[in-house]
């Protein structure tokens, strides 16, 4: 073990939705990672120095997903974890899922996990979030807290590697067994199954050369003994390169980014079609045809919640969470979801962006952004997402978009998409603030085809201790007939700023063509955008690819 001086240390940011993302070039310079992890290994030695945080007190997880350069970080990292008197558990190839973490921590007991992955940024970004001991993403003063720690260090302990492994202090598990046997659990595989000899699926998926092929290969091939069409399956440090305008690839399963999948699936010979993230816990879910829209599949997922073995796992209190941005369809289910779980009290909840604020709360949720809860661990977790999709399938017989609309025939249907306003100029990003902030000063004004109702910056409220845990989660424009915009800034960039804008309607009427209902929400907002003095335009939304199924 030795001690090694930083040259000079850096100002580290602080972790933004989701981790700190930064470019690769960033995470690369000289002592930068070994002040990042001196600062976590400090962190937790501070929390478990007096307090048994875990039953395995100095057990710490570390592994991520196959962009370039995190093989060699988790060395890094485990050195100097270790030196720390840590011994890191590194799954296969340092290999893993964000959500197969999340149940590593509380299978294992331990104190938690870093994750290596900037998620649906492409490889050319590196990423790192660290969860807690309760296997959720940490909250806000666990954050800030490692980042003044990370801020203060000028030196870091640290020891071969080689030596570290050979004394035991870094140890190997099989996380994809771990993780699957945790979906055996709820979903009980052997009754999928035995249904899936019975009446052959078609399936095709999408790994985007993440972490998500041996994963799905795992549950889908190998535990369910389906044959699926399997896209971009091999894990890749490059996480599949360039596109055709030279630009890195993104993995993430969204329209934009899957045409194999969109065309696979239009073909109508998939009954189930799913694409994942890089650290996989953000899924697009579908088949026969259709795509489903996050919340809208959230709400099939709470009608059949009986399926799946979790009943036990709740407390008397349901929540039901959303982040406010996302479409409000789950709310609209609030008196079904009191007939379906009888004895408990389902509450509705809305939180500001990140799953950090669902998972505190128990996980059952969902974003406007692919991703989903799991109520057995503690994260968004897109295999879970396209297993449950696929169990009721299974048992009712009936494809996504007939699912979809049976519920759209009960509760009608939110219609909804997100788009982006972007650039590079912070002044511009300033202009943008102080035309949202003012926004009360245009209410009663037309843009577009419609009329400015309401406006102003919603807070989150905690919904068990009442606190404002977050103020201006999100800015809010409500014009006339209903048509809602929210607008918020993205944490998950490594450069730049984006404004990311959604727009929601609700109409009983479910067979309207997209285009038609958020088109107007689309121009109004670039007006009150103009009209504010600003150039820029949203652009980037999520329906833009999309095939709608009512043209
Ligand atoms: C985005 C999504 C948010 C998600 C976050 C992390 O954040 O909008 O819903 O939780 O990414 O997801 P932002 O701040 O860029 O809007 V993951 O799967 O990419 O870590
Ligand atoms: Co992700």
């Amino acid at each position: 073990m030795k001690k090694d001086i930083l040259p000079e240390p850096y100002q580290i940011p602080k972790m933004g939705t989701s981790g700190l993302r930064l470019k690769q070039e960033q995470y690369n310079r000289a002592g930068f990672l070994e002040q990042f992890t001196e600062g976590i290994a400090r962190y937790f030695k501070e929390i478990t120095s007096t307090t048994k945080i875990a039953e395995n007190n100095t057990h710490l997880l570390l592994g991520g997903d196959p962009r370039e350069g995190n093989s060699e970080r988790i060395k890094t990292m485990a050195s100097i974890l270790t030196a720390h008197g840590f011994t890191v558990i590194v799954p296969e190839n340092g290999l893993a899922s964000t959500p197969a973490m999340s149940h590593a921590i509380r299978h294992l007991k331990t104190i938690g996990a870093i994750i290596l992955t900037a998620s649906h940024n492409p490889f050319t970004d590196v990423g790192i979030k660290i969860n807690t001991a309760n296997g959720a993403p940490a909250l806000t003063d666990c954050t800030e807290r490692i980042n003044e720690l990370q801020n203060d260090v000028q030196d870091y302990l640290t020891q071969d590697y080689k030596t570290a492994l050979t004394e035991g202090l870094i140890k190997t598990i099989d996380i994809i067994s771990m993780y699957a046997d945790l979906l055996d659990k709820m979903f009980s595989f052997k009754d999928m199954r035995e249904k899936i000899e019975g009446t052959p699926v078609s399936a095709v998926f999408d790994s985007m050369h993440g972490a998500a092929g041996p994963f799905a290969r795992e549950v889908f091939v190998n535990r369910l003994g389906l044959d699926p069409l399997m896209l971009r399956e091999e894990p890749r440090t490059d996480l599949g390169g360039f596109d055709d305008k030279g630009e890195p690839k993104h993995p993430e399963p969204d329209f934009d980014y899957v045409s194999d999948l969109i065309n696979q699936n239009s073909t109508n010979q998939f009954s189930i079609a799913a694409a994942w993230d890089s650290d996989v816990d953000r899924r697009l879910d579908g088949g026969s045809g259709f795509f489903l829209e996050s919340a809208d599949e959230f709400a099939i997922f709470a009608r059949y919640s009986h399926l799946i073995n979790i009943q036990s796992m709740f407390n008397n209190t349901i929540y039901f969470c959303r982040s406010t941005v996302t479409s409000h369809a789950i709310d609209l289910m609030s008196n079904e979801l009191t007939t379906i779980f009888k004895d408990k009290t389902i509450k509705t909840v809305q939180t500001p962006t990140g799953f950090k604020w669902i998972a505190e709360l128990g996980n059952w949720g969902v974003e406007e952004s692919n991703g989903v809860g799991n109520p057995a661990l503690r994260e968004k977790d897109g295999i879970f997402a396209t297993v449950f999709l696929l169990k009721i399938i299974l048992e009712t017989g009936k494809t996504p978009l007939q699912l979809m609309e049976d519920i759209w025939k009960d509760h009608g249907r939110v219609y909804f998409t997100r788009g982006e306003v972007s650039g590079s100029d912070p002044i511009e990003k300033e202009a943008l603030i102080n035309i949202l902030k003012e926004a009360q000063s245009q209410i009663g004004n037309r843009f577009g085809t419609l009329t400015l109702e309401n406006a102003g910056s919603w807070d989150y409220k905690h919904p068990e201790t009442g606190e404002i845990a977050e103020k201006n989660a999100a800015y809010f424009l409500e014009f006339s007939d209903g048509n809602s915009i929210k607008a918020r800034f993205s944490g998950t960039g490594s450069g730049g700023y984006t404004l990311r804008v959604y727009c929601s309607k609700f109409d009983k009427n479910y067979s309207i063509p997209k285009t038609r209902i958020v088109q107007p929400m689309k121009d109004a907002f670039d007006d009150f955008l103009q009209n504010g003095g600003f150039k820029g335009k949203s652009e980037k939304y999520t329906d833009s690819n999309q095939p709608d199924v009512y043209l």
